[in-house]
């Protein structure tokens, strides 16, 4: 009852996001499932590191569409639409490292209001941008002394991290007002656990190739299963 208290205040500190209360639950299910690239896998692409390359190296591998050759498609954002009771939120203090001139991981979940850890494991200069446009944009400079700074996305938003000394660098966090969210991994796949029976819109987000939505009815104790493609826009 106690976390549902302090869940409720800090939703209740932001405007627009609705708020979620965290209990008990009963019966719970999961939901399992997959994303995968409608058509042939694009190849690898390698962006170009134009300075600090003793740091970032020779080239950087683009993170903004990973899809395995037998097309699973990583770093896919899916999450259950404006679910307002369920699960605690996660009690994980999120990380964003800057090590090798990449940001790891690359895409972050965060939840939203949550204190978000920006690392500089790099011995170079560097710079945490948001481009956000719900949340204030954040601008901070992380020169080699300064191992750590902190950010904090008060409202739900997907905002797209970059860093203006090396441009090749981007990363994405995705901070959410509930934890029925998850991230698939190399291997395509994501689950989603602890959900209440129930019927809900589960939506899959990817930052370059955009979103889905479909319907999943969630069973007492049972897996639900679910398959997206995703093409190019
Ligand atoms: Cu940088």
């Amino acid at each position: 009852m106690a976390l549902g208290a302090v869940l409720l205040c800090a939703a209740g500190a932001a405007t627009a996001a609705p708020s979620y209360q965290a209990g008990e639950i009963q019966n719970a299910g999961a939901i399992v499932g997959e994303v995968t690239y409608d058509g042939p896998p694009p190849p690898p692409r390698t962006l170009a590191v134009t300075k600090d390359q003793e740091v970032c190296g020779q080239g950087a591998p683009s993170e903004s569409l990973v899809v395995g050759r037998d097309g699973k498609v990583a770093n896919a954002v899916v999450s259950i639409v404006g679910i307002t009771r369920g699960k605690p939120m996660p009690t994980l203090e999120p990380v964003l490292d800057q090590k090798g001139c990449r940001y790891l991981p690359h895409v972050l979940l965060a939840p939203a209001g949550e204190t978000i850890r920006v690392r500089n494991s790099d011995g170079i200069l560097h710079n945490v941008h948001t481009r956000s446009r719900v949340n204030p944009p954040v601008n901070i400079a992380q020169p080699k002394f300064k191992k750590e700074v902190s950010i904090e996305l008060e409202e739900p938003e997907s905002v797209a991290v970059r860093c203006d000394a090396h441009e090749w660098m981007s990363a994405v966090i995705v901070a959410m007002e509930h934890p029925y969210y998850a991230a698939s991994d190399p291997q395509g796949t994501f689950r989603i656990g602890d959900v209440p029976p129930g019927e809900y819109t589960l939506r899959v987000w990817h930052e370059t190739l955009g979103e889905k939505s479909e319907k999943v009815t969630i069973e007492a104790g049972k897996e639900t299963r679910a398959v997206f493609e995703l093409g190019p826009r």
